[in-house]
């Protein structure tokens, strides 16, 4: 016997079409939470992209004065939060801005404290989703997408960022982009970028957007325009300079102006508007779906494979002598942290 559902209207105005403004109060109270990589040499640039990003200080540079003056250094992993307000949508945006990758003379496995980093917030999510009480609302600070900024070199990728690209992309959502772009011509600028999609194409770099059978024709086709825009060739601004008719974030030079809003000049608009107009919820939602499932069931495999191990083995003692005590199921099957936080 099948159970057929057909589509009834009821009579009258039942009222649950307002499920959706229900939804959209508690998330706006909630607010959402964003969390963004930074990785690439130092001096790339990065703490003034993430500041020209959200238009706000987030992140501290503080430029040199002088060409004499060394560029200042990130040397370890460190997180900053902010809280951003737009008609009522609160954004919780962590930065993670990461030491000068590939500084040292020695860059072997210069990748490792990233990807522990990533594995690490993933496992601090898994414990706190098996805890008996766990929370309704668990604090999220899982890394949502890695920006990686590749030199303006017009070079083929160096082997160690094809290494540090192929980790990371197996464990989050990455967006590369060619840095301080405004070093390049235009027709530079598109020749290193057809060079650096061949190169992501040979290593066979699975980069972010993913696309998914789920998706809808117009989706798909977004995600493929993105595709072709990927690496964004970007430069970043923290001032404002007076164009011909606007005033907008651009660099001022000996020769002249660019204007890093206008999209014939740098391709940062869109590049924010790939983060936060059309992909902030994908990102997100890949991070939780995609790559943090991966993690999880991997995880908990691994968890139960012990614990019918530890089961034999103690069915095996508990046969061997009837004085065993009884141990506690719940013990036995409840992972501790030392087990879920095994990183490969
Ligand atoms: N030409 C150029 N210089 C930039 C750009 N972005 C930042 N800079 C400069 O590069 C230096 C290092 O920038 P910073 O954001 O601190 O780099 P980080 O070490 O990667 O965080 C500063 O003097 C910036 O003014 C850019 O897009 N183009
Ligand atoms: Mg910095």
């Amino acid at each position: 016997m099948s159970l057929g559902t057909s589509t009834v209207q009821p009579q009258k105005y039942v009222g649950f079409d307002t499920i959706t403004t229900q939804i959209e109060n508690r998330l706006l109270k909630r607010g959402f939470q964003f969390n963004l990589m930074v990785v690439g040499k130092s001096g790339l640039g990065k703490s003034t992209l993430v500041n020209t990003l959200f238009l706000s200080e987030l992140t501290e540079t503080f430029g040199r004065k002088d060409a004499e003056e060394p560029i200042e250094k990130t040397t370890e992993i460190k997180v900053t939060s902010h809280e951003l307000v737009e008609n009522n949508v609160k954004l919780h945006v962590n930065i993670i801005d990461t030491p000068g990758f590939g500084d040292l003379i020695n860059n072997d496995k210069c990748w490792d404290p990233l990807v522990k980093y990533i594995k690490e917030q993933h496992s601090q999510y898994l414990r706190k989703e098996l805890t008996a009480q766990r929370e309704r609302y668990i604090a999220d600070s899982r890394v949502h997408c890695v920006l990686y900024f590749i030199p303006p070199s017009g070079q083929k990728l160096k082997q160690l960022d094809v290494l540090a690209l192929k980790k990371l992309s197996e464990i989050a959502n990455v967006v590369p982009i060619i840095a301080k772009s405004d070093s390049l011509t235009l027709d530079e600028r598109a020749d290193y970028k057809r060079l650096l999609q061949n190169e992501f194409k040979k290593h066979s770099l699975n980069l972010f957007p993913y696309d998914s059978e789920d998706l809808f024709e117009d989706e798909k086709q977004l995600n493929a325009d993105i595709r072709s825009l990927i690496p964004f060739a970007v430069s970043g601004s923290q001032t404002e300079i007076q164009f011909d008719k606007v005033v907008a974030r651009g660099r001022q030079t000996k020769w002249g102006a660019i204007n890093i809003e206008d999209v014939t000049q740098c391709e940062f608009l869109f590049l924010r508007d790939f983060l936060t107009r059309t992909h902030l919820q994908d990102l997100i939602e890949t991070t939780a779906l995609v790559h943090y499932e991966a993690f999880r069931s991997k995880q908990l495999i691994a968890l139960k494979e012990n614990a019918s191990t530890n089961r034999n083995s103690s069915a095996n003692v508990i046969g061997q002598s009837v004085s065993a005590a009884p141990s506690n199921p719940e013990l036995k099957t409840k992972p501790s942290s030392e087990q879920i936080s095994t990183f490969n």
